[in-house]
């Protein structure tokens, strides 16, 4: 049973469909885990878990699009993913393009642009190609910025930023004097990015796992236990209304 004292600020489980449009963050990022968990709670193999994760975002990136969240950056492969079984990297890297098979169309009528971070050109041939097609395809959108981390680790990201600038300082694009921290974001991945306002993370693990650790640094967190593949629009726009009633300091008082 649930009801709600009219004078008191609706604070949790609120199911209501249209909720506050105000103080929805810009920048919503997620890491998209508990895939292979939720394959083998059913006994099923990892890929399975995966292939229902697809779809999930699918969802997701609607249900932004409707929030009107501006940039949604989702860690899809990190760096340390190659470790993982020889038939498991080779089943993830062929999402990419099954996903745009299925769901570039429905970008591109949703007036979505797909983006990515982290290392491209280190991904296999077949997979570049598919993302790249639908980057160009949809770099004249201007409706919500899809950003996939694809071959991303923010450690790797820092390193390269820091020998790119380096190398500019060799080279006298850039003086030493004028580097600040607006300067070294330029270097990195999410160059021109706003930094996410908001981080979910679900599958209950609450850690970074080397993801955009120079951009969260004032970020708010938000964590689930629930496993990726169970992630709904009801579950994302829970954590939207928890943002909308957190009081941001970025460090200030
Ligand atoms: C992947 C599904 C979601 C759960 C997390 C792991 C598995 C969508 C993409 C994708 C990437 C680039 C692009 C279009 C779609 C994807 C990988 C894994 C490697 F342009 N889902 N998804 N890529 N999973």
């Amino acid at each position: 049973m649930s009801f709600k004292f009219p004078f008191f600020k609706n604070k949790q489980n609120i199911k209501d469909d249209h909720f506050a449009s105000d103080n929805i963050p810009n920048h919503v990022a997620i890491i998209m885990d508990g895939n292979g968990r939720w394959a083998k709670k059913r006994g099923l193999p990892r890929i399975a878990g995966h292939k229902e994760g697809m779809d999930v975002v699918k969802k997701i990136v609607r249900a932004a699009s409707k929030c009107n969240v501006k940039i949604l950056t989702l860690y899809a492969f990190s760096t340390e993913n190659w470790k993982r079984p020889k038939s498991e990297v080779e089943y993830l890297m062929k999402l990419p393009k099954e996903f745009l098979h299925i769901y570039l169309p429905e970008m591109m009528e949703n007036n979505v642009r797909i983006e990515t971070i982290g290392d491209f050109d280190a991904l296999p041939d077949h997979t570049r190609k598919a993302v790249q097609y639908a980057k160009d395809q949809t770099k004249g959108n201007d409706g919500l910025l899809l950003n996939f981390a694809l071959n991303y680790g923010s450690r790797f990201e820092i390193m390269r930023a820091v020998k790119q600038l380096m190398a500019d300082i060799d080279s006298s694009e850039l003086s030493m004097d004028t580097v600040d921290e607006n300067t070294f974001s330029e270097y990195l991945y999410t160059k021109g990015l706003s930094d996410p306002d908001l981080l979910i993370r679900t599958s209950g693990e609450q850690r970074l796992s080397n993801f955009l650790l120079w951009q969260v640094a004032y970020s708010e967190f938000w964590f689930t236990d629930v496993l990726w593949p169970d992630f709904s629009e009801e579950i994302f726009k829970t954590a939207l209304q928890d943002y909308q009633q957190r009081k941001r300091r970025y460090g200030g008082i």
